[in-house]
């Protein structure tokens, strides 16, 4: 992924060649999810699986500021220093810049800490159906779709296939539907493209189109998955938190930023509509 001519520096950076950087964007845009191998190593996962716990311990899920769950937390920036540090690793934030423009922002920062008792399992896009198209209709394959929100999934643990691995449909970001009723012993296909597993290694990363048909597999092995994210979107598309337009960045989250990450928590040139 990193070019081999680059400087020793870049390459201990990860920075990438900008060539590498937008091949691996075109190829999000045109599948809908993209791996980035061996992001972070192994003793970082272990250092934010920590974090993690240390968030779980400290915040109930009936805090505030959670409410989603036993086996989610939200605004991991909030709580921990090193997970806000890492809102702009190179080379993930340079993919996701390349996707959604140098002025885009952080809308979400959560962890899912689930085993088998707990999966998003329904297949699912984001929210909602950002380009509705009627039955019998399809995209024409010249009209490249905005992207306007993503999701970097950074998984802290191996990931087989009985450890509840993401599952992708790809190309069914362009589908312009919900993913079809499907029985849960079956997965969801959009035309030749079938369901897949991505199955990982700890300090993989993941970018998935949030209007890519997703869910988490259920967990069937002993095992409790660790899966990060950062999700992104475009200036045009908001923050997601919580309460919205009550929220304020805490100052000790502020005075530690540099100025992209400012800018990833919405501290913005002025623009239109200001
Ligand atoms: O748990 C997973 O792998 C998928 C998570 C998911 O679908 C979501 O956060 O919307």
């Amino acid at each position: 992924m990193i070019a081999t001519d680059a400087p020793a520096s870049d390459r201990d950076r990860g920075i990438c060649n900008p060539n590498d950087i937008q091949a691996m964007a075109r190829r999000f845009l045109r599948e809908g999810y993209l791996v980035i191998p061996a992001v972070i190593s192994r003793d970082a996962c272990a250092m934010f699986r920590g974090e993690v716990d240390r968030i779980f311990d400290e915040v109930p899920c009936t805090a505030e500021d959670q409410g989603y769950g036993e086996w989610l937390r939200v605004k991991l920036f909030q709580y921990s220093r090193e997970i806000a540090s890492h809102m702009d690793l190179s080379p993930v934030i340079d993919v996701v810049e390349a996707v959604l423009g140098a002025n885009c922002h952080l809308i979400s920062n959560n962890v899912v800490r689930n085993d088998r008792r707990y999966a998003i399992s329904e297949w699912h896009v984001d929210e909602e159906v950002l380009f509705p198209l009627p039955n019998g209709v399809e995209h024409d394959e010249r009209v490249e779709l905005p992207c306007l929100s993503l999701n970097s999934q950074w998984y802290l643990t191996d990931v087989g296939p009985d450890d509840g691995p993401t599952q992708v449909v790809p190309y069914s970001h362009r589908s312009g539907r919900m993913p079809p009723p499907t029985d849960p012993a079956r997965q969801p296909s959009y035309g030749k493209h079938g369901a897949v597993s991505l199955l990982a290694k700890a300090g993989d990363v993941v970018l998935q189109h949030a209007q890519i048909w997703h869910r988490g597999a259920p967990v069937l092995s002993d095992r409790t998955r660790y899966m990060m994210q950062y999700s992104y979107g475009r200036r045009c598309f908001s923050q997601r938190f919580h309460p919205f337009t009550g929220y304020r960045v805490p100052e000790h989250v502020l005075a530690a930023a540099t100025p992209r990450q400012r800018r990833l928590l919405g501290f913005h040139e002025r623009g239109p509509w200001g």
